[in-house]
């Protein structure tokens, strides 16, 4: 199985952590999106993902998935030990709401390519990242406040925290101050101890250094 992946892509590590804790082998290929860099948007790559992003996996069998959150998804399918959505029906929807909160109410905003925009529009990206993230984080933790046992979702670990400690990991990198988030740096705090979560953050990645 092969993951294009770029160390400190967010919707990568969201992927690498997932695969970790399965104990799935893969290889990892470097994708640099760095701008200037930007091998996302070579032929050669987009001919793989028309979407032109990271992540992107493709199993020894042919099958060819983008989309963090499908993948992720199609992971637990196929591999469903040890299981990152819970059995009852509310808590499994609780950690997709959990999941899309990050996915496609934060990390969509602040993507490179977005922050770009907002500059050349006259913008400030900083600034315009700082909003996003504060007000997807603040939702996140107001819902976790409410689904939260020692993890985000119950006791159990979900695929929240597969979006949750990467989103971190950027609101950092946007100089945002973390203490309101209480609930989800105590989960984040978790997550760091295992060992799955230290294999797959960006310092542990062989392009690191390159970009
Ligand atoms: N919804 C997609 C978003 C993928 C995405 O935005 N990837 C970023 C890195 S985290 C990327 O490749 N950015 C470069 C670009 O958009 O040109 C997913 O979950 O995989």
């Amino acid at each position: 199985m092969k993951l294009y992946s770029y160390w400190r892509s967010s919707c990568a590590w969201r992927v690498r952590i997932c695969l970790q804790l399965k104990g799935i082998d893969y290889e990892y290929v470097a994708v640099n999106i760095a701008p200037g860099v930007a091998e996302q948007e070579q032929d050669r790559y987009r001919a793989e993902n028309p979407m032109g992003q990271v992540p992107l996996l493709v199993t020894d069998d042919g099958v060819r998935l983008a989309q963090s959150v499908a993948i992720l998804e199609y992971l637990e399918e196929r591999y469903p030990i040890p299981g990152l959505l819970p059995e009852e029906p509310a808590q499994r929807a609780a950690v997709r709401e959990l999941v899309q909160i990050v996915n496609s109410g934060i990390q969509p905003l602040q993507n490179i390519k977005i922050l770009g925009e907002v500059k050349d529009a006259g913008g400030d990206p900083q600034a315009w990242g700082r909003t996003v993230i504060q007000r997807g984080l603040d939702a996140m933790e107001a819902r976790a406040k409410q689904t939260a046992g020692q993890y985000l979702v119950g006791d159990e670990l979900s695929l929240a925290e597969l979006c949750l400690v990467p989103q971190l990991y950027n609101a950092r990198r946007f100089e945002l101050d973390l203490k309101a988030w209480s609930t989800l740096t105590r989960v984040e705090g978790l997550c760091a101890e295992r060992e799955a979560f230290v294999a797959a953050h960006p310092d542990q990645q062989p392009d690191v250094a390159k970009s």
